[in-house]
């Protein structure tokens, strides 16, 4: 049901969700490929050439376990800048670094700070300049009231190691996801690339990064779906996707409801990469799934939305993990891509 290895394409950027302890056969493919590895279980259960994540949204279904594996267009070397831990193709370059927890918890925007700046030296000195893709992990998201919230302290660190940077913080920012965990130090790991991908908003929702500051006082720095193209593949990251619509979160309570209007915000960014000039005819069923479940939240009936509205065949990886506005019970997130072989093709 998941990505095997027989399904690569040579040159293009491919993640596989692959059972754990399959890895060990993979390793030949992973030396040279790999561009990084990201479990979802307590323990480091593998040591591999490339980066290796463990992020703390624990896998609540299928039930084998799985891992997230991103194999780069070619051969792929790798070295650490600071603290992240980076590998890369000679097109994309995935990187992982994981804060200090002490730190993280005592001052989370500064935290967020540090860290986005270090993923900015990275990307400049090792010749990656466009930020692609970002996932987010730390404890405690909804933790503290008002503007002390944690999330909304981690958007004033992000915003402002993007100015210092003097990057853009409208238009031109990395699809991303922030998730809370129950632990573990703040997490985060990237794709970035050498030439710029487009980035997509839905016309769905108002901008993430022009929310009201009802929502705090910096917005979130990401954009709904990035746009990656090259010689070999066209490729979407669909951001953590959630209900709601304009600004405002729909539906509280409810998360059949919840995941209805999460869709329907995913087809709309579909249907909006696909009236790009370099969109593809994207379907759903190009696009692999990671659901964030609130903990306490009832699967059976998030499950039963997600068969009725997706594709029988679609790849889904329930994982659980706070969501970023207290209100919200599940957010999805999806990559997708096409080979020019099938762009175009109606399937
Ligand atoms: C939202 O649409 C829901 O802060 O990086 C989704 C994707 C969300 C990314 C982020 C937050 C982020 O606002 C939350």
């Amino acid at each position: 049901m998941f990505g095997t290895l027989d399904t690569l394409k040579d040159g293009a950027l491919s993640a596989l969700y692959l059972p754990a302890d399959e890895l060990p056969a993979a390793f030949g493919l992973l030396e040279e490929r790999g561009l990084g590895v990201v479990g979802f279980a307590p323990d480091k259960p593998f040591s591999l050439p490339q980066p290796c994540v463990q992020v703390a949204t624990p896998q609540i279904a299928p039930k084998e376990v799985l891992v997230e594996v991103w194999l780069g267009s070619g051969p792929a070397t790798g070295g650490e800048t600071g603290p992240i831990s980076w590998r890369c193709d000679g097109n994309h370059l995935f990187g992982a670094l994981q804060a200090d927890i002490a730190v993280a918890e005592a001052d989370l925007r500064g935290t967020a700070e540090q860290a986005y700046g270090a993923v900015f030296r990275c990307l400049a000195e090792q010749g990656y300049p466009h930020l692609v893709r970002v996932w987010n992990y730390f404890p405690g998201i909804n933790r503290g009231n008002g503007n002390r919230e944690r999330y909304r302290q981690f958007n004033i660190g992000r915003q402002e190691a993007f100015l210092r940077a003097n990057r853009a913080v409208t238009g031109a920012l990395p699809a991303a996801c922030a998730l809370g965990t129950q632990a573990a130090p703040l997490t985060l790991y990237f794709i970035a690339s050498r030439s710029p991908s487009q980035p997509i908003e839905n016309p769905r929702q108002l901008s993430a990064y022009l929310y009201p500051p009802a929502y705090g006082p910096r917005s979130p720095s990401f954009s709904r779906a990035m746009l990656l193209q090259s010689a070999h593949q066209t490729a979407a990251f669909i951001s953590g996707t959630a209900s709601i619509v304009g600004h405002e979160s729909l539906h509280p309570g409810d998360a059949a409801a919840q995941t209805r209007e999460t869709l329907a915000n995913i087809a709309s960014l579909i249907a909006a990469l696909n009236r790009e000039p370099t969109g593809v005819g994207f379907t759903p069923a190009d696009f692999r799934y990671k659901v964030y479940v609130r903990p306490g939240c009832e699967l059976e009936q998030i499950e039963w939305e997600l068969a009725a509205g997706l594709p029988d065949a679609a790849e889904l990886l329930f994982l659980e993990a706070d969501i970023c506005r207290h209100d919200l019970l599940v957010e999805i997130e999806a990559f997708g891509a096409r080979s020019p072989k099938a762009q175009g093709a109606t399937s």
